[in-house]
């Protein structure tokens, strides 16, 4: 084990250990487990970040484990810490953690996003020879009706998913345990460009026998190190007292400014100091910015228009759950600023210094909020909790310049005060105590600083107008699903210019938007809820041109800028939210590139095909329907660039060059040739050449399965959707389509979505749609052997006998009796398969027989023998 030692001669008065390593872990509760005399041999040893949720929440059983889980550790101190105070300092447990150090309570926290500290110093034991201390933490993530969030649409992964460290300092230091902040609070009372003013105030603790007179200097250097700026106090601190000290520091000349183009940052460092002895030292951000929200033309930065384009932040990733490590937020960040948004909204609750450090280094505004989500406890402890975290939330990251809005509220009127949904609120008991919470929350954040604006983020409903909880904070946000939970995109933003006509008075951000997505999903025919790129594409570049015909929006922030967990929700990847513009693990979706055409200065040129490099293709003989239903080997492809021009290339042949649109698109109709498909899309700014290319594999399927050029092989329907999946084994599975003699398709029946979890495929998108109340599914092959493979899964009935069918292949039964929700349960697959001969020209013919209820068919393979 490592000996936390000093650092030599010319120590830092303070010394900060990570305390990561080393831990032993326990996933239950138990009598006694703060106590090392009961052995933790079994445990597992663990690093932090670590959650016990990593991977449950995403498998097929229902739910993941909440509850209580132990962590221990040893710490071995090095004999010179005898004498100092020393702190445990945690960034995070979610989301009640307690404290125990050599079997004494040190600490309790509630809220599982913000940072605690506890000063342990009389708890520690030096016994002269190894110096070992214990220090065990029990985290518990099970539901409180008294520790926000309640209700939320994402995982709460238990467990110490941040960092954590050990502390040391001088008996006379900085504040430690006010709410975990760093001691020290700077802000800019005036900034021009001529003159930025610098306030630092904060308070020294005595932790000595005896009262002194400090020191407390105060100094702001630049980025290159020159020091711009000081100012000196004294202190008196009684023993055992803290002290406070305020000042306001010589103006800063021509300061840089701090933007999201430049974002220039300044360090102010703290120092303090007994006679001449330097007692303690911390080191903090300075930016010099000023904004202001402005009813008719938005947002202000440093005296300009500054259109907030922004996008939302969840902090968790594929495999690790939420206990990401630092370079992991960092990479989050990098790529939410590569995308060229110059705002984020870390919803729903405050996240990792890191990211809070990232954002004032990369220049990205942050809107933090703290989880109170979709509703509330009407009780005082529900208030205290929320209000002490908003107080960690705010003292903890004050001294970021990235902050400009602190989030008090998420959609709290979508449930009632029992949970569950209510779609119109009465003036009941219930509202008027959201109402009082929110007006409780606005006035601790002002009362806690008052350089930022508050906001809170609403769901579309006029309950917030009715029951005045829409005009409390400085700043409204909106949050609007319109192409995706319902009605049309191109809605978005009549809606918006009616809310502004109505109450002129409001600030209003667009707090969500967003469509879910899926890279194996692709049609040529989006709709609305059918997860394609296609339509999250259609969706964002329709967004993207309604928000710039609205300049009197402060801004915007896409839902979600990355997958998410989403737990109990079956979409096209259960338990997850699709609506990112980057997947789980983080590989960036067609629509990402949108984005960074419209929004980033770098040069883009991309060509929106990647998540669809795997396409089939099919036309209907005799097909009326516009090209962009159906469609064969000609289909188009798009490319997002903010060149002036790009020039697509197939197979090194030019199909002409062309100026991108207003949302930075050009599309070309491109004919596909069986096999690999080279796409090369061209263009140059200031002499320089930038281009993409991607490898698009063709498969086409004639009108006349017969007729094929080469001889038929095989061909999968995606049933109910017009919908292609991909999965990279074998050609795209075509979308769903009516029979016609010659080639294939459904007869009879109904297009269907299911919202339940498939259990047991990773194929969960050939499943999520069926075709229900079918007669039968046809396939005009060519004479031969074919192997038919039949796909279903029970899309509602949880018990058996409800849905009962017979299926038959050209006539010869292959189940007389189906009944999916006996075989494999509500969302559960079954797959049948048949061999069979096509003889005469006649084909291939499933048919269905309705024995109780209606026949379905998610999805139907056929294969040449
Ligand atoms: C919302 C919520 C957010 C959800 C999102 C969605 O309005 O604020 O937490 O994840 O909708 O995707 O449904």
């Amino acid at each position: 084990m490592a000996v936390l030692r000093t650092g030599g001669a010319r120590a830092e008065p303070r010394i900060r250990y990570s305390i990561d390593d080393g831990w032993k872990f326990l996933p239950r509760g138990g009598d006694l487990l703060w106590s090392h005399s009961v052995s933790d041999d079994g445990w597992e040893r663990v690093s932090l970040p670590h959650t016990w949720n990593a991977h449950d929440p995403f498998d097929d059983e229902p739910g993941y484990r909440r509850g209580i889980g132990w962590y221990r550790r040893t710490l071995r101190l090095d004999g010179s810490l005898k004498g100092k105070r020393i702190f445990l300092y945690f960034e995070g447990a979610n989301q009640r953690a307690v404290v125990y150090v050599n079997g004494a309570f040190a600490g309790e926290h509630r809220g599982g996003y913000t940072a605690f500290a506890f000063d342990v110093t009389s708890l520690l034991e030096f016994d002269g020879k190894t110096n070992e201390n214990r220090v065990a933490v029990m985290v518990d993530n099970g539901h409180d009706p008294f520790v926000p969030p309640l209700s939320v649409g994402y995982a709460l992964y238990g467990g110490l998913y941040r960092d954590a460290w050990l502390i040391a300092t001088d008996p006379v230091h900085l504040e430690l345990t006010d709410h975990a902040s760093p001691g020290v609070f700077i802000s800019t009372p005036s900034v021009s460009r001529e003159r930025g003013d610098v306030a630092v105030r904060g308070a020294v603790v005595n932790d000595g026998p005896a009262p002194k007179r400090l020191r407390v200097v105060n100094t702001v250097t630049d980025a290159s190190g020159e020091r711009v700026a000081e100012a000196t106090s004294t202190l008196a601190a009684a023993a055992g007292a803290k002290a406070e000290f305020r000042q306001t520091l010589p103006a800063v000349r021509s300061p840089h400014l701090w933007s999201p183009a430049n974002p220039y940052l300044y360090t102010v460092t703290t120092e303090v100091y007994d006679g001449d002895a330097l007692v303690d030292r911390v080191e903090n951000p300075l930016g010099f910015r000023w904004f202001r929200f402005d009813l008719a033309h938005g947002f202000f930065l440093n005296g300009e228009k500054l259109t907030l384009r922004g996008t939302n932040r969840h902090q968790d990733l594929e495999g690790v759950g939420s206990a990401l490590s630092n370079a992991q937020h960092l990479r989050d960040m990098h790529l939410i600023k590569e995308m060229g948004a110059n705002f984020v909204r870390l919803a729903h609750y405050p996240q990792d210094p890191a990211v809070l450090d990232a954002a004032d280094r990369l220049g990205l505004l942050v809107w933090e909020e703290i989880p109170v989500v979709n509703y509330i406890t009407p009780s005082p402890e529900f208030t205290a909790n929320a209000s002490a975290m908003l107080r960690d939330m705010i003292r903890q990251h004050y001294d970021h310049p990235s902050v400009i809005l602190w989030g008090i509220m998420n959609e709290p009127l979508l449930f009632g005060g029992n949970g569950s949904r209510v779609r119109v609120h009465t003036d009941s008991a219930y509202v008027r105590s959201v109402r009082a919470l929110a007006e409780t929350l606005n006035a601790v954040a002002h009362e806690e600083d008052s350089t930022r604006r508050t906001v809170m983020a609403t769901h579309e409903s006029d309950d917030y107008d009715r029951w005045g909880l829409s005009d409390i904070t400085d700043v409204l946000g909106v949050n609007l699903y319109k192409g995706w939970y319902s009605g049309e995109f191109a809605d978005f933003g009549a809606i918006l210019d009616e809310r502004h006509r109505a109450r002129p008075k409001q600030v209003v951000l667009v707090s969500e938007y967003g469509a879910g997505s899926d890279e194996r999903l692709n049609s040529a025919a989006p709709e609305r809820f059918d997860f394609t790129g296609n339509w999250a594409r259609l969706f964002h570049e329709s967004h993207l041109r309604q928000i710039a015909e609205r300049p009197w929006l402060a801004g915007t922030a896409i839902w979600n800028e990355f997958d998410f967990s989403q737990p109990n929700k079956g979409y096209s990847i259960p338990n997850r939210n699709q609506k990112g513009m980057v997947t789980w693990d983080r590989r960036p979706k067609d629509v990402y590139y949108l984005y960074a055409a419209n929004w980033s200065d770098a040069p883009v040129v991309r060509i929106a095909s990647h998540d669809w490099a795997e396409r089939s293709g099919v036309a209907p003989a005799g097909d009326a329907r516009p090209a962009n239903t159906i469609f064969g080997s000609v289909q188009p492809v798009d490319v997002y660039s903010n060149l002036a021009r790009v020039e697509l290339f197939v197979d090194g042949r030019s199909l002409g060059a062309k100026s991108p649109d207003a949302v930075r698109k050009a599309s070309w109709e491109v004919p596909f040739t069986p096999g690999d498909n080279v796409l090369e899309a061209r263009g140059e700014r200031d002499g320089r050449a930038y281009s993409d290319r991607v490898v698009v594999h063709f498969t086409y399927y004639p009108p006349m399965l017969a007729d094929s050029p080469a001889p038929f092989r095989e061909l999968g329907v995606n049933v109910g959707t017009e919908a292609q999946f991909a999965d990279g084994a074998g050609p795209a599975w075509l979308g769903d389509q009516p029979y016609r003699p010659g080639g294939f398709g459904y007869e009879g029946g109904e297009a269907q979505r299911t919202g339940v979890i498939i259990t047991g495929t990773a194929r969960v998108p050939l499943y999520i749609t069926y075709r229900e109340g079918l007669g039968g599914y046809r396939f005009d092959v060519p004479d031969g052997e074919y192997e038919v493979e039949l796909l279903f899964a029970e899309p509602r009935e949880t018990v058996a006998g409800r849905r009962v069918f017979g299926v038959a292949v050209n006539g010869v039964p292959v189940a007389a009796r189906l009944d999916l929700a006996e075989r494999a349960g509500r969302g559960g697959t079954v797959s049948l398969t048949a061999v069979v001969r096509a003889a005469e020209g006649r084909g291939v013919r499933v048919s269905f027989t309705p024995i109780v209820g209606e026949p379905i068919l998610n999805a139907i393979h056929i294969r040449k023998r």
